[in-house]
């Protein structure tokens, strides 16, 4: 008999309604939930992927044990049990500190996980946590603990209500939007131009978002703060300053002007490769228009400045009056108000209570920059890491310089990764825990309900029951959290003994319930099963002052954070541009059809030619006699890979780009129909030492190559 299931889509931040049939046992169709008042039935190819994970015979499905080359089942019993004692050896023997823990995207998009991760956390009793976070949104999260006192307190761009979109750095139509949970965006994107709005893009690439757009400018790579200060400069200079209706509660504003003031757009324009009298016409457009909206992602947020870009950014849309008024950029109101709960519960953020032991990088929010985790692993003395957890992280492939972690993980005594696939991180594991399959489990995505252009709500239950021995990727968590403490032998703290029996009883959905009774629509777990399709709560409506959490309740225009690196940017206007030093720019892209590294195993989206090229300007391609389609080999300090190179007038001449999470050919990798299609791992020549100096982000755009013929380089060696 056919079953109609309506779901959220968990793979990307745009929450987009499902609406799955199946048999009972197999899925029919998945296509997009009409009913869903967000996505009113929108949803993009990668909503198949559903179904081929559900499907894969690669996927795990009970426990397993490295074994030389094999991989033997075990019980969750003996797998938890072993897991547990061995760490807690290893850190007997070398530390607390020896033990490290990352997490990658998918633990975020599933709440019950997302709330484990503290006590899991907690219970490891380590310094060296990591995460995706900081090759991703630590600058937006750093920024908002900055300048708002709170690190959940982040602005979001009101796109719907918008007369004028600048986008630097991001590719929303491609990403599906990011720090801008926004269903359908290109539908939205189109609205703004039908209102007779614009859309202006500022990207080293004329991105598929850029071609929609009304104005398209390249800019160099990791010199977006020159941008935006000589927007700021022009701003002040001109007159059109206005912080609107957060006037009174503003702080800087005279700093400000004083410290923008040697930016002007003759000085930066030669940097920024953007004509002094463009910036003056887009600061005037920006600032004057009705409402405005200053937006940017991945390339505004992993390159060189990337702290000081994003917050730039938040300052450009504050002095123009466009910081919590309608199309300018304002904070949400969602049922589970993390922000609120943040607050209540004092766990606002933290930088720089402590860094890293070898390099000295910043903690932020208790994590550490996991550009630090392979020297962490490397160099020998107390606190040398020798044991690591992953969970939903395939960091051999995300994290910059993967040679180097490649070799580190060779230091280790034991790993285990909580992950779906034997692929390019968990063949290293000793043990892998696979959680059951992600339609086989109820979702709510709080995080991203948190970061929606409209508050909105949904609860998923399962599509599938969960087979009888399987557990949830929180169930593995707890689980271990459990067997960690027995393992320590000691009789669990009073907090300890209270907590557990109160987690099993005290889930993850009762946690829920209780998140959206507390929160501002006085919502029930309940109320929302009662509405499958979700429930839209409005759109976003001025709410800064109850949000503001700094000692003084005022916003922090100027934290000195940045100031540093403001006196860094006016002196690189005085040094070689990269290009006069003979190399070229990588910078990164995203696959349509691929979420990161994963995604690549599902015969519904890996059709067709292979997504992973560099693209070069066809003027680069010439100079160096290039043929369109040729194999090319790309290096930097840390090697090189080949690649397949193709030309297009998208690139920016002097540019070039490669998407990440391909390079699938490793021995061991278990993900028959990836391996057929690699790609190539453009983390073997990024830079672990890079660093966005403001936040501790890892580089992964802008960094200096030379592209050079295979041949050309065999004929020198
Ligand atoms: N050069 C370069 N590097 C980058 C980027 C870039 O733009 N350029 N982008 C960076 C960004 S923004 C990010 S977020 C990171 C992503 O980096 P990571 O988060 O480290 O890696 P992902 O590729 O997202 O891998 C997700 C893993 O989770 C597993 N998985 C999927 N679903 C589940 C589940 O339900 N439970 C569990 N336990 N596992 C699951 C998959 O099999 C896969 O191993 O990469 C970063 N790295
Ligand atoms: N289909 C698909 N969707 C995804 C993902 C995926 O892998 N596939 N990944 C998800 C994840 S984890 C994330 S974090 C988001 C990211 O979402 P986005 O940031 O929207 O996506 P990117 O494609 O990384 O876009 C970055 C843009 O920055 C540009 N850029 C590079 N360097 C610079 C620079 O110095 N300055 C400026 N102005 N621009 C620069 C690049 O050319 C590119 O167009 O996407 C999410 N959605
Ligand atoms: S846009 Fe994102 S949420 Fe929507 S169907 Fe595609 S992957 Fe799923
Ligand atoms: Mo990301």
């Amino acid at each position: 008999m056919q079953k109609t299931h309506y779901a959220v889509c968990n793979i990307c931040e745009s929450t987009c309604g499902l609406e799955i049939v199946t048999d009972g046992k197999n899925i029919i169709s998945i296509k997009g939930d009409r009913q869903n008042p967000f996505s009113r039935g929108h949803i993009c190819p990668k909503a198949q992927a559903h179904k081929d994970i559900y499907n894969d015979p690669d996927r795990l499905r009970h426990p397993v044990r490295r074994n030389g080359d094999h991989w033997e089942k075990i019980s969750w019993n003996e797998a938890i049990r072993e897991v547990a004692g061995r760490l807690v050896s290893i850190q007997k023997k070398h530390g607390n500190d020896a033990l490290a823990f990352y997490y990658g995207d998918p633990a975020l998009h599933n709440n019950a996980t997302f709330l484990m991760l503290k006590p899991f956390k907690k219970s490891l009793k380590s310094k060296n946590l990591y995460s995706a976070i900081s090759v991703d949104s630590l600058p937006k999260m750093l920024v908002s603990y900055l300048m708002y006192g709170n690190q959940v307190a982040n602005s979001i761009p009101d796109i719907d209500r918008t007369d004028y979109m600048l986008i630097l750095g991001a590719n929303p139509l491609v990403s599906n939007g990011s720090l801008m949970t926004a269903s359908n965006i290109k539908k939205r994107l189109k609205n703004i131009q039908e209102r007779g709005g614009r859309i202006v893009v500022i990207d080293p690439r004329k991105n598929e978002t850029a071609a929609i757009a009304d104005d398209h400018y390249f800019i160099r790579p990791g010199t977006d703060a020159l941008f935006l200060l000589a927007m700021l400069h022009t701003i002040f200079r001109e007159g059109l300053y206005n912080n609107g209706n957060v006037l009174s509660i503003v702080k800087g504003v005279d700093e400000l002007r004083e410290l923008v003031k040697p930016f002007t757009p003759e000085r930066v324009s030669r940097r920024v490769s953007i004509p002094a009298d463009d910036i003056r016409k887009l600061t005037r457009e920006f600032a004057t228009a009705e409402s405005a909206v200053c937006y940017g992602r991945m390339g505004i947020s992993t390159q060189e400045y990337g702290s000081t870009t994003t917050w730039l950014m938040e300052v450009v849309n504050i002095v123009t009056g466009n910081l919590d008024r309608p199309g300018g950029v304002m904070f949400t109101t969602p049922a589970a108000n993390l922000a609120g709960i943040a607050k209540l519960l004092k766990e606002t953020g933290s930088f720089n209570q402590h860094r890293s032991r070898v390099g000295g990088l910043p903690e932020f929010n208790g994590e550490l920059p996991v550009a630090a985790l392979a020297e962490e692993m490397e160099t020998s003395g107390p606190g040398q890491v020798k044991a690591l957890v992953t969970l939903a992280g395939n960091i051999c492939l995300s994290r910059p310089n993967s040679g180097r972690l490649l070799r580190a993980l060779g230091n280790l005594e034991y790993i285990v990764s909580i992950d779906i696939y034997i692929n390019e991180t968990s063949r290293h594991a000793n043990i892998i825990l696979p959680p059951a399959c992600s339609l086989e489990e109820d979702h709510f995505e709080a995080i991203f309900y948190a970061l929606a252009v409209r508050n909105i709500v949904n609860y998923s239950t399962s599509v599938f029951p969960k087979p009888v021995d399987a557990k949830h990727d929180w169930e593995i968590l707890l689980a271990l959290i459990a067997a960690l403490n027995s393992a320590r032998g000691f009789l669990p703290s009073i907090p300890g003994r209270i907590m557990h029996p109160f987690m099993r009883v005290f889930n993850p959905k009762r946690q829920l319930d209780l998140l959206l009774r507390l929160g501002p629509h006085s919502l029930s777990l309940k109320k929302l099963k009662q509405s499958p399709h979700g429930i839209d709560l409005g759109p976003l409506e001025p709410r800064v002052k109850q949000v503001i959490n700094t000692p003084d309740k005022k916003i922090k225009l100027i934290p000195e954070n940045f100031l540093k690196e403001v006196e860094r940017l006016n002196k690189s206007l005085d040094e070689k541009l990269p290009l006069e030093k003979g190399a070229l720019q990588l910078i990164g892209r995203r696959s349509r059809k691929g979420m990161n590294s994963w995604l690549h195993n599902c015969p519904s989206l890996q059709r067709g030619k292979i997504e992973c090229t560099l693209l070069m300007n066809p003027e680069d391609a010439r100079q160096r006699e290039f043929e369109n389609g040729q194999i090319v080999k790309v290096a930097t300090s840390n090697g090189s890979i080949e690649i397949e190179m193709e030309t297009t007038l998208e690139m920016m001449p002097g540019v070039v780009s490669i998407p990440h999470g391909w390079g699938h050919d490793l021995p061991g990798v278990k993900l028959s129909l990836a391996k057929t299609r690699p790609g190539v791992n453009v983390n073997l020549i990024t830079n672990d030492d890079l660093i966005d100096k403001g936040s501790g982000t890892s580089v992964l755009y802008g960094i200096p190559v030379v592209v050079t013929s295979v041949e050309q380089l065999k004929g020198n060696l």
